[in-house]
């Protein structure tokens, strides 16, 4: 398929994932001195930093989904009580050609066969940002990462580790070790679309190759995310299905599966070989992302996730076309206890931490791979007040919604709420440590917040000493489009 740009390029399609909130932003520049409500705390020192899918230019294909807009950073700098943001296109291949061009040159979301000219590197970079060896690198799934100038966000190129790269693509949630600093990654589809390979690899703080081992799926499913602990690391596989013939007639990259199995992958974390890897077995269902994973004294692998029954990625339908309707979706904090030494792969039990409809799990990264009890993610929950009938007009869609952040201290059981408006939805919260405690999620917590009046976005800010109230409210003087991942970097290691 080739279909040239539109000169003058074409406005946004009508439909709700480009509409309300969803209105592309596409805004790059520089506000100093946020309009600050409250107090933020003299001891926060650091940026925040988070990524948002945001199209340069109107897509020239039917229903592009939220998830294949060009990565937009936003880098919040917090000190001395003020803030200022910044905010910059990732200029990946793709954004670069396309607006050299004036117009969409890409194709359907990872389906290289729809796009209007060869590409190289197809990616837009759109999913998490991390601070690593100097960098920011800006993440998707489907391809290396890009690297970041972490000051400017200016994009200095494809990040390669010196061509030490094993394989096509990059996780867009590796994990760290708290301790070493090593960076633990993978990538499937390893060998290019449609391929069931795996490929796990470690990287030391300072960007040197460790391990590699590659793996084979059972089936060619999305691996948004992983789990790692002291010794092992685990591979969850979303029944999301890729079929290169299917992409060659110009059709999806992923079917969701209803006859899949949920999949969990076990591998020693160091020095495996491709045959240690042992595939584990749950009953259809959805994993969204991981809270985090550590060992029992017994040797037994704790995995804490969301999961859910029904097909989280609904724009992605099944083969007969069946998707849920988005708000009957509810995917809950779960635990998952593993042996990874049984010959008893058809796991049949979990426990639920938390019912409410829940996603984007935060803890205390210091407690990474350990025994933790502090969780914070976003929920749900239409009981506790959200005025959905006036704020539907500007809600736009496809992509779930959540109306309050919450602290389950898994220890106790007990959930804390922070209810941020009835007009308001929340984005994924970071967790800032207290400066100089080491006491686990002793310190603040950040999150974007959505609202739908003045159609502006705000930083809410939390002390988790009293988390049901703001400690701070940050007004942007704009509205930030619904973004995927971010996290938190001390100035101290910028
Ligand atoms: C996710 C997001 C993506 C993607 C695959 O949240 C999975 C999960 C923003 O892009 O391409
Ligand atoms: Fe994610």
């Amino acid at each position: 398929m080739s279909i040239p740009p539109q000169h003058p390029p074409k406005a946004f399609p009508n439909r709700p994932q480009f509409s309300g909130f969803m209105k592309p932003c596409r805004i790059e520049g520089e506000v100093l001195n946020l309009e600050v409500h409250g107090e933020i705390p003299e001891d926060i020192d650091g940026t925040f930093y988070r990524v948002m899918p945001d199209p340069q230019f109107s897509p020239f294909i039917q229903n592009d989904p939220w998830f294949n807009g060009d990565g937009s950073i936003t880098a919040f700098k917090i000190k001395d009580g003020s803030v200022s943001l910044k905010q910059r296109f990732v200029r990946t291949e793709k954004f670069v050609r396309e607006r050299e061009a004036q117009g969409a040159l890409l194709g359907k979301y990872r389906n290289k066969f729809t796009d209007a000219v060869k590409f190289k590197v197809r990616t837009t970079a759109n999913t998490n940002v991390i601070h690593f060896n100097g960098r920011l690198l800006a993440l998707k799934e489907d391809a290396p990462p890009y690297a970041l100038n972490p000051h400017t966000l200016e994009t200095s190129g494809l990040y390669d580790l010196d061509r030490q790269l094993p394989s096509l693509t990059f996780t867009a949630h590796p994990k760290f070790d708290p301790r070493t600093g090593e960076m633990i990654c993978f990538g499937y589809e390893a060998k290019g679309d449609g391929t069931p390979d795996i490929c796990y690899y470690r990287i030391s703080a300072d960007g040197k190759l460790l391990e590699t081992v590659w793996l084979i799926a059972p089936v060619v499913a999305m691996i948004h995310d992983f789990a790692v602990t002291s010794n092992w690391v685990l591979f969850p596989l979303i029944p999301q299905l890729c079929d290169i013939e299917r992409m060659k007639q110009g059709g999806e990259h992923w079917q969701w599966s209803p006859e899949t199995p949920f999949y969990i992958g076990v591998l020693p974390r160091k020095g495996a070989k491709p045959s240690d890897l042992k595939w584990f077995r749950y009953q259809n269902s959805f994993p969204s992302h991981v809270a985090n994973a550590y060992e029992e004294k017994s040797g037994h692998i704790i995995l804490d996730l969301g999961l859910s029954e029904k097909n989280v990625f609904f724009w992605w339908p099944d083969a007969q076309g069946n998707s849920p309707e988005p708000s009957s979706i509810h995917s809950q904090l779960t635990r998952f206890t593993i042996d990874p030494k049984s010959e008893q792969v058809d796991l049949t039990s979990t426990k639920v931490l938390q019912s409410d409809n829940s996603e984007f799990y935060r803890i205390d990264d210091r407690f990474a791979t350990k025994p933790y009890k502090h969780c914070f993610f976003d929920l749900m929950n239409p009981a506790l007040g959200t005025n959905f009938a006036a704020i539907m007009p500007q809600l736009g869609g496809g992509y779930p919604l959540y109306n309050a952040l919450a602290h389950l201290n898994i220890e106790t059981g007990e959930t804390e709420i922070y209810f941020p408006g009835t007009t308001h939805m929340v984005q994924e919260p970071v967790f800032i440590p207290r400066r100089g405690s080491i006491v686990e999620g002793d310190g603040y917590v950040m999150a974007l917040v959505n609202n739908y009046v003045s159609m502006c976005s705000e930083l809410h800010l939390l002390d988790t000493k009293e988390f049901t109230n703001a400690k701070a409210v940050i007004l942007l003087p704009l509205r930030l489009r619904p973004g995927l991942h971010g996290n938190w970097v001390d100035a101290a290691d910028l």
